[in-house]
């Protein structure tokens, strides 16, 4: 009975020394801290079973981490840290590469806000990079000796340096990235921003008499996606027409409105890209223009 309950307390001992060892190593790869910006320079690995390889070394197994909500795999180089850059919607992943490697992140959409189209835009030490894009999952091949890899999404802001983190060594690259990251999120906006296909038109109040010109109708210009309408509506106390041409060249036949009443509206839709110019037949002072994109 004795040598039943000593061997209990040395497997009792055993267990527990096993676990607090596991633990340790479940603490070394969850690698992101619990606030934005807070990082740790550089963390040694000397008690994990990662760092008795050789770090970067391409035959050294994939550091892998699932054990928060960014999960990742890094070939080629060991993640530092990861950490959730709020101020400007990005994810900053320090890291140390002795090779050509490959990181796999699966981003999760609190961690980070993608782009309109679903996509993001990365960089490594400042530079924009190509990457692969499969969901959430993000394939970056990195250099030799990277070190930051910026995943930047949809409503950062680059409002000046960012203060708050970080080695200040590549602040100015930093910049250099984030106005490249605005001007591709702009394009994109630009895009994404086609002209409105309805836009209501009206004559400003009092144009039946002279002194509102240059801007008697409004908008003065209004501009809509090719096959929309636009839509005179008469808000003002005497009756006017749009029709297209000018006063100096008289109609040009494209549309008429013809007397439009008060509270009445009168519906024109253009199919084709174009400017058109428009005025009042009633008061020649008043004209405007429809942009048809
Ligand atoms: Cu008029």
């Amino acid at each position: 009975m004795a040598g039943v309950d000593k061997f209990g307390v040395i497997f009792t001992i055993a267990f527990v020394a096993a676990m607090i060892a596991i633990m340790g190593g479940f603490l070394q790869v969850d690698t992101t801290p619990s606030t934005p910006n807070a990082y740790t320079p550089t963390q040694t690995y000397s008690s994990t079973p990662i760092a008795t390889q050789p770090s970067g070394s391409p035959q050294a197994a994939p550091q892998t981490s699932d054990s928060d909500n960014m999960k990742y795999t890094i070939r080629g180089g060991i993640v530092n840290s990861i950490s959730q850059d709020e101020k400007h919607n990005a994810v900053k992943i320090m890291m140390e590469s002795k090779f050509d490697g490959q990181l796999i992140i699966t981003l999760t959409s609190d961690s980070v806000t993608p782009f309109d189209d679903g996509t993001y835009f990365v960089t490594i030490d400042g530079e924009e990079v190509e990457f692969t894009q499969v969901g959430n999952n993000l394939t970056i091949d990195f250099m030799a000796n990277s070190k930051k890899i910026m995943i930047y999404g949809d409503g950062y802001k680059s409002d000046g340096p960012d203060t708050s983190s970080m080695d200040h060594s590549d602040d100015s690259k930093e910049q250099e990235a984030m106005m490249a990251a605005d001007k591709a999120a702009a394009d994109k906006a630009a895009a994404a921003a086609k002209a409105p296909m309805a836009v209501t038109i009206e004559p400003v109040a009092g144009s039946g008499a002279p002194g509102c010109e240059p801007k008697c109708y409004s908008p003065s210009i209004a501009t809509i996606s090719a096959g929309g309408t636009v839509t005179f509506k008469n808000t003002d106390t005497a009756p006017h027409t749009a029709t297209s041409g000018s006063a100096a060249d008289g109609p040009d036949g494209i549309f008429d409105t013809s007397l439009i009443m008060i509270n009445a509206s009168y519906p024109v839709t253009l199919s084709d890209s174009g400017n058109y110019p428009y005025f009042c037949m009633v008061h020649p002072w008043m004209d405007g223009t429809v942009i048809v994109e």
